[in-house]
């Protein structure tokens, strides 16, 4: 599959592209019991909303399952599906490469008051010579604002920030006028099961809390282009590559 000039624009335009039933029902039913599978044994590597919001306590929701290429055939196969290479490979303008030390994770979102997440780029924690990264998300069924829909800030992959209009932890400050302007252009479209959406790591982006009474399942990774290199000693640097 190839996409349209248009498409093409659009995501270096907007900084994100969603592409509708890119996996038939079968693909990502049979992704969505996998994923089920495996989060009911929750082994390591996994992150809890608690480790998350750095919040100590005793309860531990499930966020995201880490290291999925390793744990299922089925995770690796829509890794490193037929379909999607040529696609990140226009996108990237350079060979595809998954970035295991990142984004690998299948995301639960259970019913849960803590589960939003602030707007940040995904690039805060990661350590590259460029920005040539983006991310995929597979939505394994229905995404909406109420169970934690991702919204994004349409051209953000491109702005200049100060440091100062984020906080320590990254997150892109609600407090500040100047953002708070910015934030007024977020946008979001409902997602069904088998759609993905590509975006750039530069891209501000954030998601409600599930208050729904069900959990929300997604699949999302990382590639970068094969000369966008991880720094050396960091950790971006600590897993193995994939090239597509
Ligand atoms: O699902 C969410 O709450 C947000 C996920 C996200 O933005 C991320 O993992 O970078």
């Amino acid at each position: 599959m190839r996409l349209t000039e248009r498409q093409v624009t659009q995501f270096h335009r907007d900084g994100f592209i969603i592409l509708r039933e890119f996996l038939s029902t079968s693909e990502s039913s049979a992704l969505l019991n996998a994923a089920k599978r495996h989060i009911a044994l929750a082994t390591d590597p996994v992150e809890t909303e608690e480790e998350y919001h750095n919040i100590d306590g005793t309860t531990s929701t499930l966020r995201r399952l880490r290291q999925v290429y390793d744990r299922d055939p089925l995770f690796q196969r829509w890794m490193t599906h037929h379909k999607i290479r040529p696609i990140l490979k226009e996108l990237l303008n350079d060979t595809p490469v998954l970035t295991l030390a990142h984004h690998n994770s299948i995301m639960t979102k259970f019913p849960s008051e803590i589960s939003s997440t602030c707007w940040h780029q995904d690039r805060r924690y990661w350590h590259f010579v460029n920005d040539n990264l983006l991310s995929v998300w597979l939505s394994l069924g229905e995404e909406y604002l109420d169970n934690g829909l991702l919204e994004f800030i349409p051209g953000s992959h491109t702005m200049p920030f100060d440091p100062e209009q984020f906080t320590p932890t990254q997150c892109f400050r609600t407090d500040l006028e100047a953002n708070r302007s910015l934030i007024e252009h977020r946008v979001h479209s409902n997602l069904n099961a088998g759609d993905i959406v590509l975006f750039h790591c530069q891209t501000l982006h954030s998601a409600h809390a599930n208050t729904t009474q069900e959990t929300k399942i997604s699949f999302v990774y990382t590639v970068r282009g094969a000369q966008n290199v991880p720094l050396e000693g960091t950790r971006s640097a600590a897993k193995e590559i994939v090239l597509l």
